[in-house]
């Protein structure tokens, strides 16, 4: 029997800030202690992860001095040398402080902007030196609550205006690091800019190295816009711009709930495991959620060994799911494999296609099959195949 525990291999991480989150939300106060992020390295390294990421803020105090965040730099660093544990990814925290309250790289005042450009380039600084190959931008203030009060067209001018600076300094500094660009709807802005996939691929093509530049979907800021984070996650893969993802769980239409891995909408983790899988997505399994404030610090451990555990189970039931023959055959009846093959054969032309009619009463008449082969995905998940 499979024990599902996770190895260095499976490429799990997870973000300081989520075993560190203490639980502070709208309502309520902070619910737990300050974690070290020392002990947070450690007590990953133990349930199995690979990997940890931060923001700047997770790993130094903001307001730190020059002696204090080489200390704290020091602490994370030997704690990750005992551990084993790498660094793929960082991110800078441009929401937090109240000066950031109308975003960071597209707030009205130009000050702030400047302010937010060189934090982001000191943690920079700070990702490459601990081995960090992607970097992600979360611009959670970066939004409006109304219209009147923001220049959208402008807004936009200044996000590239940032990303160009900022792709041609990693350039310049020679860093082996590529960003990554996290849509979110709302919250904690009534709207944020790049709300979607979608947008931020669109955008992403109108900078001066968009090579550089792919997205980090995450499940739950999909699916609070009603999307699915499967077809999203697929479109990322087909323009080769998955550069990261961001798993977490999350139940319909409502507030962030960053629920853990698998814990949300179950039957899309399936799909979107199977996908990540079938597609030989490479990059890390990064898990980005909260343990719910219910928790003690005994919980959060049990909520972060449970996002790897639901992970590695859904993998295993998507490649039974796959090798089943019944699947195979449910396929095959369901065309699924025949939208691989290009509507017209090479060398085929205009006149060729409309030589041909098709039996339009006959093609009306016929079903799809894709009820039988939804429901033997569902025995999959459900454990009675
Ligand atoms: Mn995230």
């Amino acid at each position: 029997m499979n024990d599902y525990r996770p190895a260095p291999s499976d490429k799990f991480s997870f973000g300081l800030w989520t075993v560190g989150w203490q639980g502070v939300n709208t309502f309520g106060a902070a619910a737990r202690p300050q974690l070290d992020p020392a002990d947070a390295v450690r007590r990953l390294a133990d349930l199995g992860a690979y990997g940890v990421t931060f923001h700047d803020d997770d790993l130094v105090a903001p307001g730190s001095d020059r002696a204090a965040r080489d200390a704290a730099v020091k602490r994370f660093r030997s704690a990750l040398r005992e551990s084993g544990l790498v660094v793929p990814m960082a991110t800078t925290n441009l929401f937090g402080d109240p000066i950031f309250r109308d975003g960071g790289f597209t707030s009205n005042r130009r000050d702030v902007r400047r302010h937010a450009l060189r934090k982001v380039l000191r943690n920079i600084d700070l990702a490459a030196e601990l081995g960090a190959r992607t970097y992600v931008f979360w611009g959670g203030q970066d939004g409006a609550e109304s219209e009147a009060g923001k220049n959208d067209r402008a807004a936009l001018d200044r996000l590239r205006e940032a990303y160009d600076l900022l792709c041609g300094y990693v350039r310049e500094q020679g860093y082996d690091l590529r960003f990554a660009l996290e849509p979110k709807p709302n919250e904690p802005r009534g709207d944020i800019m790049l709300p979607t996939v979608g947008h931020a691929l669109s955008f992403i093509n109108e900078l001066e190295h968009p090579e550089m530049v792919g997205v980090n979907p995450e499940v739950g800021h999909e699916q609070m816009a009603g999307l699915n984070s499967v077809h999203s996650v697929a479109q990322a893969l087909w323009h080769g711009k998955l550069f990261h993802i961001d798993l977490n769980g999350q139940r319909g239409v409502k507030y962030d709930q960053d629920l853990r891995f698998g814990a949300g909408d179950v039957k899309e983790a399936f799909f979107l495991v199977d996908l990540l899988e079938s597609a030989g997505y490479d990059g890390p399994r990064h898990f980005d959620f909260k343990p719910p404030r219910t928790e003690d610090m005994d919980g959060v451990w049990e909520s972060a060994a449970g996002c790897m555990r639901n992970y590695l189970i859904l993998r295993e039931k998507a490649a039974a799911f796959r090798a089943d023959p019944e699947v195979i055959a449910a396929m095959e009846a369901a065309g699924v494999g025949e939208l691989s093959r290009p509507t017209l054969d090479a060398g085929e032309s205009v006149a060729d296609l409309r030589a041909e009619e098709l039996d339009v009463a006959r093609e009306g008449e016929r079903g799809y099959h894709m009820e039988r082969l939804d429901q033997l995905a569902m025995d999959h998940l459900f454990g009675v195949r």
